[in-house]
């Protein structure tokens, strides 16, 4: 009898943790489509709560087209953990994304400005790690990029953790390392890097770049690429390795990597 009830508690207690676990693991999948994939942008967080389950499924099947992924629409354990890895704050679904059209610079030169440093490297490697991250453009598009120390740049550069005066803060460490918006005005160009990150020159934390140069072609105008190797390939899944990047220059659909 008291085995029977024991093992009674212990099903309970099964039940009741995998009904936890499935919430918290859809409330998370439920985010995360709708902050990539969504016709909402990034800072609609509330709109997961508009969702159906149908649409919820499509957008899932969206999810898992753009990774190269099988298209089953369900929560399988390889579409889990292309979710679970770190990544860039950029929407994946450019065409929903909060700059419509195919934004560019319409001039020569580029100013960019570092307004706020890390800690965890010194200024002057920030300064190279960023010239050889836009070097990675300006080696094969006709643009131009000149650091500035005043003013207002065309692109805006800082690192800061959570709220960090824009529509979308941080996470703290780990999940989204940086963002960065399409050419324009105001915030148009400009690229955040997570603070709570630990940025480093080589592949132990967070390499500033390789995180840079894939920042940095969103303030292009690029968008995420469904090619693999690509670095335009979100974050999390770069196979390009330390420090190497290709790029190619595309005429017509603008710069491809
Ligand atoms: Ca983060
Ligand atoms: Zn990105
Ligand atoms: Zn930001």
């Amino acid at each position: 009898m008291t085995c029977l009830f024991s093992s009674r508690i212990f099903l309970v207690c099964v039940i009741l943790h995998r009904l936890i676990m499935c919430c918290f693991s859809l409330s998370s999948v439920q985010e995360y489509l709708s902050q990539y994939f969504s016709d909402v942008g990034v800072s609609a967080p509330n709109s997961i709560w508009r969702s159906s389950l149908d649409s919820f499924d499509d957008t899932l099947r969206k999810m898992q087209e753009f990774f190269g992924l099988e298209v089953t629409g369900q929560l399988d354990s390889n579409t889990i953990e292309v979710m679970a890895q770190p990544r860039c704050g950029y929407t994946d679904v450019t065409r929903y994304s909060h700059f419509a059209g195919n934004p560019k610079w319409r001039k020569p030169l580029i100013t960019y400005r570092i307004t706020q440093y890390t800690p965890d490297l010194n200024q002057r490697d920030v300064d190279a790690a960023i010239a050889k991250a836009l070097k990675v453009y300006s080696d094969v598009i006709p643009l131009d990029f000149k650091q500035v120390y005043s003013g207002t740049a065309d692109m805006m550069m800082k690192f800061k953790g959570r709220d960090h005066e824009d529509f979308a803060p941080f996470d703290g460490q780990g999940g989204v390392l940086a963002h960065a918006f399409s050419p324009g005005e105001g915030l148009g160009g400009d690229a955040h890097f997570d603070e709570d990150e630990t940025w480093t020159l080589t592949s132990s934390g967070t390499n500033l770049f390789l995180v840079a140069a894939h920042e940095l072609g969103h303030a292009l105008g690029l968008g995420h690429s469904k090619v693999k190797t690509a670095l335009m390939q979100l974050l999390g899944r770069h196979q390009c390795g330390e420090n190497r990047v290709c790029v190619a220059w595309n005429q017509k659909s603008g710069c491809r990597l």
